[in-house]
C-alpha cells in the first residue's frame, strides 16, 4: 500500500465519527501523492505524514456561564494547535451550534497549508465553542465570551498561538475575548487579529477575507482570458465574508444577484444593495427576510438553492459542504466559468471534480480565502512595531499577496503536470514550505 493510502487509512481509524476532518485530509494527501512519491522513503522514515496529520497539541473544556435569568449553561470549546513549523499557531475560532472536535481539526488542518501560503510566518490552528451567539444579549455573550477566555488564557499569546474571528466570532467577541485576556494575563499584547480600531486592530482587517478573495478570482480569471466586469455573480452566506466579496465585487464591475444565511436566500436581479445587507447584518443581527422586505422586486426563498440561478462567477462564503453535486451541476448547467471559494471547504470533493472536468476555473478555499488571515499576519506585525498601517497601505499588501498566491498555485500545479489544476496547486505549494520547515527542525 502507498504511504499515501495508509495515512489516509491511520486517520479514518484514529479519528472515528470526523468526517469533516477526514475529508479534508485525503482532499489534501490525495492531491500530494505525486509529492510524497517522489520522496517516499524520507518522509516514512520521518513519520512526516503521521505528524502532519496529527495536531501538537487539542484543548477541550468547558465554558459555564450565566443567562439573563439566572440560568447557568455549559458549552464545550476547543483549541487545536495544530502544526507550529512556520510559525505561532494561528487561526480563527468559531462559535456555532454544529461546532465539535472534528470540525475544529478540518478547520485547523486547512488553516496549516493556507498560512503557508501566504508566505508569512504563521502556523496552523483552529478553535471554538457549540455556543450559538444568534438570539443572545450582548450581557449574554459578554458572558460566555469571559469564561472562554479565562480558560483559553492560559494556552495563548502574540508569540505563541493567536486566535481571529470566524463563523459566529465577529468584532463583538474579539473585543470582549481581548478585555478578559488582558485582565487575566495583565499583559496589552496582539494575542488576538481582528481587534477594534481603538485597541490594536488593523485597518482593512473587516474587509480582508471578502476583498482577497475577488483579488484571487480576479487575478485567475484574467490569467484564463476573462474579467469580472460585466459578470453576473453569485454568492451564499450573509456575513463577513460574503458582504465584503460582494462589495469587491461591485467595485471590480460585476453584479451580485444573490446572498443566502441558514435559513434562506436572496434573489435580487438588479444587484444586491450592500449597505442594506450591512445594515441588516452588521448592525440589526436580522434575517434575509428583512432585505427582501426593504427592497422592491427582490425575491426571498426559504431553504437553500443560490446555485440554481445562471451566473458567470459563483463564491461560496457560508460554510463547510454547502455546495454539492447537485449544485455543480446546476452552475455548469447554468454556464458558469469560476468557481472560488470564500468559506473553508464549502465544495464537496464530488462536486470539485465535476466542476473540474467540466472546465471551470476552481480556486479552492485555502488559496481564495486566505486573505483574512493574511491580513491578521499584517495585523500581528502591526502590533508587534506599535504601529497602525493606512487603509491603501494594508489593502495594497493584501492585493500582492493574493495575486502572489495565484501564481504559486499556477506554478506548483504546472511543475507537477498538472496545469489548471488549483486544487493541486495549492495543496502542494502549502505542503512543500510546512515539510521543509518540520525536516529542517528535526523529529518534534
Ligand atoms: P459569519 O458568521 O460572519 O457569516 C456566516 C454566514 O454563513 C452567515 O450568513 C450564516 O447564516 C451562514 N451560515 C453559517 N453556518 C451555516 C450553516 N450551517 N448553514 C447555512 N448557512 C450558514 O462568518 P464568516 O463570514 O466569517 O465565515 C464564513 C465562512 O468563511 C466560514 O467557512 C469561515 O470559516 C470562512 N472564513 C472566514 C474568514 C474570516 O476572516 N472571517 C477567513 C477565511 C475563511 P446565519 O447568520 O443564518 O447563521
Ligand atoms: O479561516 C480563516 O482563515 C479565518 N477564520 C481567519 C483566521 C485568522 O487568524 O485571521
Amino acid at each position: 500500500m502507498s504511504y499515501v493510502d495508509e495515512v489516509i487509512d491511520l486517520v479514518v481509524e484514529k479519528n472515528p465519527a470526523q468526517p469533516e476532518f477526514h475529508q479534508a485530509v485525503k482532499e489534501v494527501l490525495e492531491s500530494l501523492r505525486v509529492v510524497i512519491e517522489a520522496n517516499e522513503e524520507a518522509y516514512r522514515k520521518d513519520a512526516l505524514l503521521e505528524r502532519l496529520v496529527t495536531p501538537e497539541r487539542q484543548l477541550l473544556f468547558r465554558v459555564p456561564w450565566v443567562d439573563d435569568k439566572g440560568q447557568v449553561h455549559v458549552n464545550n470549546a476547543f483549541r487545536v494547535q495544530f502544526n507550529s513549523a512556520i510559525g505561532p499557531y494561528k487561526g480563527g475560532l468559531r462559535l456555532h451550534p454544529s461546532v465539535n472536535l472534528g470540525i475544529i481539526k478540518f478547520l485547523g488542518f486547512e488553516q496549516i497549508f493556507k498560512n503557508s501560503l501566504t508566505g508569512l510566518p504563521i502556523g496552523g490552528g483552529k478553535g471554538g465553542s457549540d455556543f450559538d451567539p444568534k438570539g443572545k444579549s450582548d450581557r449574554e455573550v459578554m458572558a460566555f465570551c469571559q469564561s472562554f477566555m479565562t480558560e483559553l488564557s492560559k494556552y495563548i499569546g502574540a508569540d505563541t498561538d493567536v486566535p481571529a474571528g470566524d463563523i459566529g466570532t465577529g468584532a463583538r467577541e474579539i473585543g470582549y475575548m481581548f478585555g478578559q485576556y488582558k485582565r487575566i494575563r495583565g499583559v496589552y499584547e496582539g494575542v488576538l487579529t481582528g481587534k477594534g480600531l481603538s485597541y490594536g486592530g488593523s485597518l482593512a482587517r473587516t474587509e480582508a477575507t471578502g476583498y482577497g478573495l475577488l483579488y484571487l478570482t480576479e487575478e485567475m480569471l484574467r490569467c484564463n482570458g476573462h474579467d469580472l466586469n460585466g459578470k453576473t455573480v453569485v454568492i451564499s452566506g450573509s456575513g463577513n465574508v460574503a458582504i465584503y466579496a460582494a462589495q469587491k465585487a461591485q467595485q471590480l464591475g460585476a453584479k451580485v444577484v444573490t446572498v443566502s444565511d441558514s435559513t434562506g436566500w436572496v434573489y435580487d436581479k438588479d444587484g444586491i444593495d450592500v449597505a442594506l445587507l450591512k445594515e441588516i447584518k452588521e448592525v440589526k443581527r436580522a434575517r434575509l427576510t428583512e432585505y427582501a422586505k426593504a427592497k422592491p422586486g427582490v425575491e426571498y426563498h426559504e431553504g437553500r438553492g443560490v446555485w440554481t440561478i445562471p451566473c458567470d462567477v459563483a463564491l461560496p462564503c457560508a460554510t463547510q459542504n454547502e455546495l454539492d453535486l447537485e449544485d455543480a451541476k446546476a452552475l455548469v448547467a447554468g454556464g458558469c466559468i469560476a468557481v472560488a471559494e470564500g468559506a473553508n471547504m464549502p465544495t464537496t470533493m464530488e462536486a470539485t471534480e465535476y466542476l473540474q472536468k467540466n472546465g471551470i476555473l476552481f480556486a479552492p478555499g485555502k488559496a481564495a480565502n486566505a486573505g483574512g488571515v493574511a491580513t491578521s499576519a499584517l495585523e500581528m506585525s502591526q502590533n508587534s512595531e506599535r504601529l497602525s498601517w493606512t487603509f491603501e497601505e494594508v489593502d495594497g499588501k493584501l492585493k500582492h499577496i493574493m495575486v502572489n498566491i495565484f501564481h504559486n498555485l499556477d506554478e506548483a500545479a504546472k511543475k507537477y503536470g498538472m496545469e489548471g489544476n488549483y486544487v493541486a496547486g495549492a495543496n502542494i505549494a502549502g505542503f512543500l514550505k510546512v515539510a521543509d520547515a518540520m525536516t529542517a527542525q528535526g523529529i518534534v
